[in-house]
Formats: C-alpha cells, sequence, structure tokens
C-alpha cells in the first residue's frame, strides 16, 4: 500500500465552497445524487479529481452537460476548462451491505454514517480532505414507517409528504465544514428534548435520539450536555453556534462517538446510563465523551485540521479540555489518577514499541491507524504542559488568540504553538520537539544534600523508537517539592523546575534536614522518572505528600518496586506495603474514591512494563502474593471499609460513587485473603445490588474465584440482560479479564457462544480486546491466546478491517517476551501479514509490528 507523507501536503488544486446532497435513501439501494460548485484553486491546468471508494458513477454532469466520466483507481478524474464550474454526481450505494461501518450504513433499523476520517468518499465522490471546506446543504426522502426521522447537519429548513408513504426533509448547514464532518441520520428514533440558552441569550433546542425502549437512559447525558455547554463559555469563552444540536445513539460503531457538526452520533454504550445498567464508571465515560464531542465544536469543526497528520490539533486539545472538564465536576485528583493510568496503559507500550509515532506522525498508509492514545492521550499531555508553563490566565488568552486567528479555517499544529506563543507570551521553540519525536522521555533524579542545601541532579534521555535513532532533549516541565520526612513539614515552596538540558543540577538553599523528595506532581509531565527513593520515603510521601497524586504515584511505586523485587527473588517482603496501605485506609481526611485508587495494585502489565523481559505467570503469582497477604494483614479494615459502604442507595454523587469503589476493592482483597464467606459477601452484595457498579464488581469477584456461587451468579446475570448488548458486553468482559487459571479456555468457548458476533465493534472488544489486557490468559505459553486473536483478526478484517487493525499492537509487544513467546508472536503475526486479501489497515499494523 501507498505510504502518504506529511512533507509532501499540496494545497487543494479545486475548492467546493457549497454542495447540495440528494439522498434518495434505502437500506438496500440508496440513490446520492451531489452537486459541487467548484472553482480551481490557483494557477494550473490540472484535472478535478474526486476521490471514491468502491463507487460507480450512474450519471455525472458538468454545467448541466451529461458526459463521460474516467476512473483512475477509485478516484474520478473530471477535466475542467474554466476556474468554475457546476459538477453533478449520481452513485448508487447499499447501506445494508456496509459492514466496515465507514459511509452510509445500517444499525439495527437505522440508516447512519460515519465520515472521519475517510468515510465521505464511500458516499460520493468528493475531495475527501479535511482542507476542503463547503457549506452543505442536504435532501433526504425516505419510507416514512420505517424511517420517520429524518436528521443531518446544522438546521431543518424544510420537510413534507413526498407521496407513496414516502417523505422529506431539508437541513442546511451554514458553516463551511470538510466532508469528514458531514452526517445523516434516518429511522425510528425518539428524542430526550431540553433547550440551553448559550452566554448571549440565543436558545439552543437540544435532542438526543435514540430506540424508544433507551429514552429512559438519556438523562445524565442530557445533563452532561447542558453542562459542557455551560462549562466551555464559562472557561474558554466558546459559545454554541446553530439553533440545533443533535445527539444520535448508534448499537454498530467503530468508535466511541462522532462530532459531526450539529449532529454528534454516538456509538450507545456512551450515551445510554441508568443505575441498573451502567457503573459509575460507565456514567462517568458517557459525561467524558458527551464533552469531549461538544468541544470538538470549536476545537475540531470551527477551527478544523489541514490535513490528517495535524489530528492530534484537534484531538489532543479535545481531550486536554473533556480532561478538565470532568476534573471540575468531581474529584480532580481521581480524574488525574485515572487519566494517567489510562496512559500508561495504553501509552506508554505504544511509545516504547514498534508503532512508535510522534504526536504528529510523519507517514502513514491508513489513517485510521492514527486514532492511537499517542494522538490523543499523549497529544492531551502535551497541551497539558503548554498549560501548566504558561499558567491558566495566559494559556486561555493564547486558545483565545488561536481561535480568533482561525476560525474557519484548517489549521497545523504550527498554528497552535505560534498561537500559544504570541497569545501567552512564551517561547516554545525546543518545546515543539514533542510534536516531531517519538518514545517516553526518562528521568533519572538525585538528590544530594549537605549542610542547609540541597542539589538535585536531574538527566533526562528519549529512547530510540522506529525511524527516530537520535533524539534531541526535550522541555519538561517537573512540579517539584522538598519534604522533611522527620517532621513530615514541607522544606520549600512547590517550583515548576523546566529541564530542558541532558543534564542539569537545581540548588535548594535553607533545608535544613534531609529532605524527600516529591517530583513530577500532578504528572506536570509525560516521563518516567527513577529515583531511587527507598521503602521508608516512598512510604512517608504515601501518607503526607500534598500533592493526591504524587501521593498516589509513591503508593505505586512502594507497590511496584516490592512486586519487581518479589518477581526477582521468588518472594516478597511486603510488610512496607501493607503498613502504607494501613495508614491510607485509616486516614479520615481522604475521600474514599481516592482511597480505592490508592490501595488498588498496579496491573500486571503494567509490572510487566517494568522488566526487561516480561514473565507473565512469575508477576501473576507475586502480585496475587502480595493480595493476599494485604487481604490477611488488613482484614478487619477491608470488612469495615466493606461494611461502611453497605447502606449506600444509588445517588450519583462524587461521595456515593467513593463509597461503592472503595466498597468493591475492599471486598476483592476479603476474597484475596481466602475468607471463608468471600463468596457468601459477594453473592450477597450481587443479588442485593440496587446498581451496576455494586453488581458487576461482586461479579468479578465471584468470576476471579471458584465458590459454587461462580456459575449461579454469571448464569443469573445472563438471564437478567441477555437482551441489552451493553451489559452483555461486561459479561463477556468480565470473564475474559478473569485472575483464573482457566480464563484462556474461557475465552475459546465464550468465541462459540451464541452471542458473540464480529458484527458488532462493542462484542468484538469486549472479548477480544479486553482478553489482551489479560496479560497471564493472553500470553499463554502455549500460544493459544495468539492464536485465537489471529484466528479473530484474519476472520474480522474481511467484514470490519479498521476495527480489526485495533487488535493487532499487543502481538507487536514481542521484542518485551521470552524468546519461546516471541517467536510465538512473530509466527501469529505473520501468519497475519500472509492472509491473501488482506486490507491496508492490518497489514500497516502487522508488518510494522513484525519489526
Ligand atoms: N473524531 C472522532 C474520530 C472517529 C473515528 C475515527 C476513525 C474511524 C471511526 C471513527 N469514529 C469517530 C472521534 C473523536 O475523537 O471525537
Ligand atoms: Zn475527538
Amino acid at each position: 500500500p501507498a505510504v502518504i507523507r506529511r512533507e509532501d501536503y499540496r494545497p487543494p488544486d479545486w475548492l467546493v465552497p457549497d454542495i447540495a446532497l440528494d439522498f434518495r435513501l434505502d437500506s438496500m439501494r440508496t440513490r446520492v445524487a451531489s452537486r459541487l460548485q467548484v472553482v480551481r484553486n490557483g494557477d494550473h491546468d490540472r484535472p478535478l479529481v474526486l476521490d471514491g471508494d468502491g463507487l460507480t458513477p450512474v450519471a455525472l454532469r458538468i454545467d448541466g452537460v451529461a458526459t463521460d466520466w474516467r476512473l483512475d483507481g477509485d478516484a474520478l478524474v473530471v477535466p475542467l476548462p474554466g476556474g468554475a464550474h457546476v459538477v453533478e454526481v449520481e452513485v448508487d450505494i447499499a447501506p445494508e451491505l456496509n459492514t466496515q461501518l465507514m459511509g452510509l450504513y445500517a444499525s439495527g433499523g437505522l440508516l447512519c454514517t460515519q465520515c472521519e476520517a475517510e468515510g465521505f468518499r464511500r458516499i460520493t465522490f468528493f475531495p475527501d480532505r479535511p482542507d476542503v471546506l463547503s457549506r452543505y446543504s442536504v435532501r433526504m426522502e425516505a419510507d416514512k414507517a420505517r424511517y420517520p426521522v429524518l436528521l443531518a447537519n446544522g438546521d431543518p429548513v424544510a420537510a413534507g409528504d413526498a407521496g407513496d408513504g414516502r417523505h422529506w426533509a431539508e437541513w442546511r448547514d451554514p458553516f463551511p465544514k470538510p466532508c469528514y464532518l458531514f452526517a445523516l441520520v434516518a429511522g425510528d428514533l425518539v428524542a430526550n428534548r431540553d433547550s440551553f440558552t448559550t452566554l448571549s441569550g440565543r436558545k439552543v433546542d437540544l435532542g438526543i435520539w435514540v430506540r424508544a425502549a433507551d429514552l429512559s437512559k438519556t438523562d445524565h447525558a442530557m445533563t452532561a450536555l447542558k453542562l459542557s455547554m455551560a462549562w466551555d463559555e464559562a472557561v474558554y469563552g466558546r459559545e454554541y453556534d446553530l439553533d440545533v444540536f443533535n445527539i444520535v445513539a448508534v448499537a454498530d460503531f467503530n468508535f466511541g462517538a462522532m462530532e459531526n457538526k450539529g449532529l454528534n452520533i454516538f456509538n450507545s454504550r456512551y450515551i445510554l446510563a441508568d443505575p441498573d445498567t451502567a457503573t459509575d464508571a460507565d456514567y462517568d465515560a458517557v459525561a467524558g465523551v458527551v464533552a469531549h464531542e461538544y468541544f470538538h465544536n470549536w476545537s475540531g469543526n470551527r477551527v478544523t485540521c489541514r490535513d490528517w497528520f495535524q489530528l492530534s490539533l484537534k484531538e489532543g486539545f479535545t481531550v486536554f479540555r473533556d480532561q478538565q472538564f470532568s476534573a471540575d465536576q468531581g474529584s480532580a485528583a481521581v480524574k488525574r489518577i485515572e487519566d494517567v493510568r489510562t496512559l500508561r496503559a495504553a501509552q506508554f507500550p505504544e511509545d516504547s514499541g514498534p508503532l512508535a509515532h510522534p504526536i504528529r506522525p510523519e507517514s502513514y498508509m491508513e489513517i485510521s491507524n492514527f486514532y492511537t492514545a499517542t494522538i490523543y492521550n499523549k497529544g492531551a499531555e502535551v497541551i497539558r504542559m503548554m498549560h501548566a508553563i504558561l499558567g491558566p490566565e495566559r494559556f486561555r488568552a493564547a486558545t483565545d488568540l488561536y481561535f480568533a486567528r482561525h476560525d474557519g479555517e484548517a489549521a497545523t499544529c504550527e498554528d497552535f504553538v505560534v498561537a500559544m506563543e504570541d497569545g501567552g507570551g512564551a517561547d516554545l521553540t525546543q518545546f515543539r520537539r514533542w510534536y516531531s519525536q517519538a518514545g517516553t522521555p526518562r528521568v533519572v533524579a538525585t538528590l544530594d544534600h549537605e549542610g542547609t542545601t540541597a542539589r538535585l541532579t536531574l538527566e533526562q534521555a528519549v529512547p530510540a523508537t522506529p525511524g527516530q535513532p537520535d533524539k534531541q532533549p526535550m522541555v519538561l516541565p517537573l512540579r517539584t517539592r522538598l519534604f522533611c520526612g522527620e517532621t513530615s513539614g514541607p522544606l520549600c515552596d512547590e517550583r515548576l523546575i523546566l529541564l530542558t538540558e541532558p543534564r542539569q543540577t537545581f540548588v535548594f538553599d535553607d533545608i535544613a534536614t534531609r529532605p524527600v523528595l516529591s517530583i513530577n506532581r500532578g504528572f506536570s509531565a509525560p516521563v518516567t522518572v527513577e529515583t531511587g527513593r527507598d521503602a521508608a520515603d516512598l512510604a512517608f510521601l504515601s501518607a503526607h505528600d500534598d500533592d493526591p497524586f504524587a501521593r498516589y504515584e509513591a503508593m505505586q511505586q512502594l507497590m511496584l518496586d516490592t512486586l519487581v523485587a518479589a518477581v526477582a527473588e521468588g518472594r516478597g517482603d511486603h510488610g512496607a506495603v501493607i503498613e502504607a496501605v494501613r495508614n491510607t485506609l485509616s486516614d479520615p481526611a481522604l475521600d474514599k474514591a481516592f482511597v480505592g485508587e490508592a490501595v488498588l495494585l498496579p496491573s500486571e502489565a503494567f509490572v510487566g512494563e517494568q522488566m526487561l523481559v516480561v514473565d507473565p505467570d512469575a508477576i501473576h503469582r507475586a502480585r496475587e502474593a502480595l493480595r493476599t497477604d494485604l487481604g490477611k494483614a488488613l482484614e478487619g479494615e477491608w470488612r469495615a471499609a466493606h461494611a461502611g459502604a453497605q447502606a449506600n442507595r444509588f445517588e450519583y454523587s462524587p461521595a456515593a460513587k467513593g463509597a461503592r469503589r472503595l466498597k468493591t476493592v475492599a471486598l476483592g482483597y476479603i476474597a484475596a485473603a481466602g475468607a471463608a464467606d468471600a463468596a457468601e459477601l459477594a453473592h450477597a452484595q450481587f443479588t442485593g445490588a440496587d446498581n451496576m457498579t455494586d453488581r458487576q464488581g461482586a461479579l468479578t469477584t465471584l468470576v476471579n474465584g471458584d465458590s459454587a456461587l461462580r456459575e449461579a451468579a454469571l448464569e443469573a446475570f445472563y438471564r437478567r440482560y441477555r437482551d441489552n448488548a451493553l451489559v452483555l458486553d461486561k459479561w463477556f468482559t468480565t470473564q475474559a479479564l478473569s485472575t483464573r487459571d482457566d480464563a484462556l479456555d474461557a475465552v475459546l468457548a465464550l468465541e462459540k457462544h451464541p452471542d458473540f458476533t464480529l458484527a458488532n465493534p462493542n462484542r468484538v472488544r469486549a472479548l477480544a480486546g479486553a482478553f489482551t489486557a489479560n496479560q497471564r490468559g493472553f500470553h499463554a505459553a502455549d500460544g493459544r491466546g495468539y492464536g485465537f486473536l489471529v484466528d479473530i483478526i484474519v476472520a474480522l478484517d474481511r467484514i470490519n478491517p479498521q476495527t480489526a487493525a485495533k487488535l493487532v499492537p499487543p502481538l507487536g509487544r514481542w521484542r518485551r517476551f521470552d524468546e519461546a513467546r516471541a517467536t510465538l508472536m512473530r509466527a501469529a503475526l505473520g501468519r497475519i501479514v500472509e492472509t491473501p486479501g488482506l486490507s491496508k489497515d492490518v497489514f500497516e499494523q502487522a508488518s510494522k509490528s513484525l519489526g
């Protein structure tokens, strides 16, 4: 497949200021007629080239005259004599047969679209690139009984009957937009309707459209939408700009959601929530994704991307914005912990593996492979660092300038950084390396103390990544503070250290006693820091640091050091961790949500990340042994924590969520202790729960154990929710993540379960995607875990290449495993690459993963 390079960017040869689209909708044969006003861009004689994907013109007219057409590959090449023309093209497409879920497709009786990144070319011929901005008017005609609701971007302008049981509607979007933001939906939907009055007093009609049976599950999303609209006005001065804002939930979706102008389309998992079916984490995810897509209206839609290499311009910035929003709604500390955990679980492995790329990549074969944790989550960390360097006021001045300067344009990451410099008054010359260098920087910190002076020496190195053997030093903003172990007081104010050289020493005066280092507080830079702090210092910080993230981090480091030593030596000394956890559990000043996070052991995968060669079985043994000792040593505390949250009736508030979190964590430790009544306790929580958080938490505990109640709970859960696809996904995932020895056998059996299907991406992710996170099960020494994944990838590739390609990266971690596993993983990748007729999506991921 061809490689697309950033350096090859050229402005479009032709612009399309206006487009009119006419859809005669039908699930098997939709006729799409498009009318493009095209204008030559610059002095050249090149033809108009319209991208297509699997399309054949039914008719082509230029300035009203029928014309012969010529395809070059999939593209329609139209030689045009003048500077401006009207080009009309008609095509037929079959939404029902569109299993890729890109373009116009059918989902549960609805017709809907997904155009980002390059799906519009599956609907009609068009210059499918984000720097061609057009005003859209859309007419849809459809069977009135099957598709009573017809929605598109912008505002509705007219509707009527078309006779023969058909009807039509017209929508117009006044804001020029790239075609990746085009959307329509036709279906039998009902709306949760509300309104929002903007800062300047305009009333916006809001609608969340779902199947009638799901209407009762849309209130949380609506609340989140209104909170997001108000938040963006208050924090970024961004007001909504159309008279309507619609959201539609669909069951079959390749991603989380899509920010189409005025018509967001969502994976139903990020809209539907009620206490019986959604966990607290689901509620938070709904609010976060609703906010994310809404915020795109400015960071992505009003200011869009010039080309797909600039994807992080909209995604990194918008993730940062949604993280800020969520932090403002509840516990900022817990939100930061969760975001860093996600970064470490998804992005750090990417950054240290064969698919590592900078947040602004230099090349790709298939752009949908670059919707990665690096673009999104590391991209957000890069914006966060600029926020830290400038401070909130100057950052706001800079974003105001960015939006004012580039409104209505297709911009670049460089434009964003220049706006940060001009509006925020900073020189970000060296900082720009975050856009071009891949890899997670490593910092080694050494703290010396003599007399009343402490010297902190910091060394940084950025590891080599594919295509980037030599790296330059980065700008690392490290929030730092010194504490005194004996008196527990801070010894200095927090400093924002800017590490810019490979090695620098920072001096702290008036430090009379031996200091304890607290560094990278709030995870101010997305790096790893090696401090050499001993167990006593870590335990001290875990109890006394005034930065909650640093406190959590100290506990994690203590746990990690303990586990790594245990893996190396076969047995561990758990005393320090037990005492630190005891202190945390007994600190009445801490909120329960924080405690629930702080006392959790790092995942097996994250322990593996610390090792040169991952030994999944040894890590599992070491972690289970520590869990058991923690459970036993603190059984009284766990029981108190569990019982303390028992009376909690469902309420979606930070305090109630925190109590539920700690309750299930405590239950897990009681089970780990081997308590005789653990299964009964879990089963009582399972049957007595008035919410999904408690129910799924209890199910997880039972599924990880071997009590007779295990099968009964699985069966009861299945029977209760067999008709609810989103909850059934949880049933698959809970089993895929089981810590039991038979997890792999269970997954192989579940693949044959009548409710498992490759047609629904959520279901695939729920079983196969989740299983790749089960380090011991997936990396079973006999390679059956790899075989399972390859079979799924190859079969799914024929249906939905995008979703299939997302399953490949875990196999690319082969360099981190022992020779035998590495050989099996490479063979698995080889099997994929050699499959005839492979998509470029999967080919790119698998061939790069082979290294
Ligand atoms: N901007 C949206 C990306 C997206 C997408 C990408 C590839 C294939 C399908 C997709 N659906 C949505 C989502 C977002 O970041 O908000
Ligand atoms: Zn986004």
